[in-house]
This record gives structure tokens, sequence and C-alpha cells, in this order.
């Protein structure tokens, strides 16, 4: 622990989401503080390090692991970086935020999670942090009071402005899509057994070859049916919604009225442009929650298993997209260590 008890945390990767946990650690966070970021890109790091006092720039996690002050990772590294870190992290008995994806297919996410069963206790938050907002919050308790009977059909519709360049057809499977796997999983309390994708006509405004929208279809192992329309070049907002079906009634979440205006005979809101926007306030509840477990000794939230199943389902997605038909998720038995 660095001064008065507060979690020194290295931050693993200082792109958009790396550069906005820093900044949610160091401006919003309590009882933590950035005491190293890393980077490959070494101006980058020492760019972001500037912003926080005190705070050392790596380019080597390794080396930022063994400093003194660091207390605790959080990886928000590109997802193939990620077992690595994790694993290096393990070596030095070094609490984790893992960013989504865990890793980035169903073979590494096992490897992550056979090295955390060998410490005998979990060091991993995974960093699916819809289980974070508010809405989804509220959604969770209302279908745990029973009121509107089980569960049937959960629609999703996720939407972005625009891919990011380089975005693939796999990758709003694996990157984007993995949020409703997990959300869908917690929500639930069920595990999804099967995944097809149906092909939409491209729309115009994606790259060539890139298959977006998608329509992706879950089957989980209590019956319910879930299907996610996931369009990453919507071209007007971030849009990530969800309405529950079940026996005696409906739920739905993110139709964001947050501010409704009406001026000169036109009512109307804003849409946000980007996760970072839409889902401040559960980045910023994950990420508290995330430092209140650790200065505890605990570790709470989404798990490797859990970050091993979305890569499974995702890698079932992949697979549907690719071959264009329907193909069941096979997972291990889950270990003890997760309940
Ligand atoms: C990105 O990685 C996210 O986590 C966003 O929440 C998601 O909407 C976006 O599609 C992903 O690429």
């Amino acid at each position: 622990m660095t001064r008065r008890g507060t979690l020194g945390v290295a931050v693993i990767g200082t792109g958009r989401m790396g550069a906005d946990h820093v900044r949610r650690i160091h401006q919003v966070t309590s009882g933590a503080r950035v005491t190293a970021v890393v980077d490959i890109d070494a101006e980058r790091a020492k760019a972001v390090a500037a912003t926080v006092d005190g705070c050392a720039a790596y380019t080597d996690p390794v080396a930022a692991m063994a400093a003194a002050d660091v207390d605790a990772v959080l990886v928000a590294s590109p997802g193939p970086a990620h077992e690595a870190a994790l694993l290096a992290a393990f070596a030095r008995d070094l609490p984790v935020l893992c960013e989504k994806p865990l890793t980035p297919d169903a073979a590494s996410a096992l490897r992550v999670m056979e090295a955390e069963r060998r410490l005998g206790r979990r060091r991993v938050q995974v960093g699916f942090m819809r289980r974070y907002d508010a809405e989804y919050r509220k959604l969770k308790a209302l279908l745990e009071t029973g009121q509107l009977g089980r569960p049937l059909m959960l629609h999703h519709r996720h939407r972005n402005v625009a891919g990011p360049p380089g975005f693939t057809s796999d990758m709003l499977i694996s990157d984007s899509v993995a949020h409703e796997t997990d959300v869908t999983r917690w929500l639930l309390g069920q595990e999804i057994t099967a995944v097809t994708v149906l092909r939409p006509r491209p729309s115009a405004n994606a790259p060539d070859g890139l298959q977006d929208p998608q329509f992706v279809v879950f089957e989980t192992d209590g019956g319910a049916i879930v299907d996610v329309e996931m369009f990453v070049n919507c071209g007007f907002g971030y849009q990530v919604q969800a309405e529950m079906v079940c026996e005696r009634g409906t739920a739905r979440i993110g139709d964001g009225h947050a501010m409704v205006t009406h001026m000169a005979a036109r009512w109307g809101g804003t849409i946000a442009q980007d996760f970072t926007e839409r889902f401040a306030d559960a980045y910023d509840r994950e990420i508290q929650a995330w430092v209140d477990a650790t200065r505890h000794g605990e570790v709470t939230g989404p798990s490797v298993w859990d970050g091993y199943a979305a890569a499974a389902v995702c890698e079932a997605g992949v697979r549907a997209l690719t071959e264009g038909s329907r193909v069941e998720v096979e997972l291990v038995e889950r270990p003890t260590l997760y309940g």
C-alpha cells in the first residue's frame, strides 16, 4: 500500500480505455492512486504518466509490477496481451482488474483459469462493466423479485457510431457481443449453449468486406432465446438497449431519456456517442468496487470463469458467423473456486 493505505495501481495499456481508467482513478475513485502506467509506446506512456503526480512510465509490465508502490494491476492493453500480463501478475500475487475480453479465445482463457486455480484463490475481476450499470442492475433486481415470471426471451441492441479502424467481422462478436454474452449470463443466471449468427445485407456505411450489422441468437440452458442486434456503423449514436420478455410482462432499459427538451414546436434529446460516455457511471462503480474489494483483500465481480465462458461463447459465435451454421458451446466443468 502507498501512503495513507491507498492502493497503488499499475495501469497496463494507455490507449483510450487505459487512459480513461487513469483519469478515473486519479479524479473519481477513492482509495487508490495510479503509481505506474505501461505502454509499448513509451511516449504515450510518458504523456499519460505526466497527468498524475508521482506516476512512473514503463514499457515493460513486469518492471512496473516489481515497483514497490504497485499493489494492484489494471490490464487495459489489447486482448491478445492479456494472458502474459495476467500470468505476470499471478507470479507476484497481485490482484488484477482485467478489461474485457479476459483473453481472445477459450484455450488461453483456460490457461489463465488453471493458473489462478493453482494460486488457490481468485485474483481477477474481469471488466464486464454492464453489471455495474444502474439500468442493468434494476433489470436484474426486478427479475429476481419474480413479479414478471420466468424470462422467455431477451432482446439486445448494441449500436456504435462507427467501428474503429481495422475492426473485423469477427470482432463484432469477440470484442462487442462479448458484453451481451456476459450480461445475458448474469441477468438470467444461465449458461449459453448454442450460437447462430444471421447476416443482414451489410450497411453501405460499413467498410468493404465488413459484415455489419450482424444478428446473433443465443440459446441458454434455461430454455431462453436471446438475440443481439450488433451494428458498429449505425452512424447516429452509441445505443445499448435490452428488453426482457417474461411470462407476465416485459422490462426494457437503455432508452436513454436522460433529458427531453421541448422548444420551437419540437421535442427531442441527445444520444451518447461512445461507450465512455454512455457507461461512465458504470465504469466509475466498477473501478470503485474493485478498489474497495482489493483494499479489503477480497475479489468480487465477474470472475475468470465468466471471462472463460464469454470467450468460449464468442469463439462459437465466430465459428457460427464463418460457417453460417448453429454452433454449440462447449464448456469445461466449472471449478469449485468459482462457486
Ligand atoms: C468496445 O471494446 C466496448 O467495450 C464497447 O462497450 C462496445 O460497445 C464496443 O463495440 C467495443 O468495441
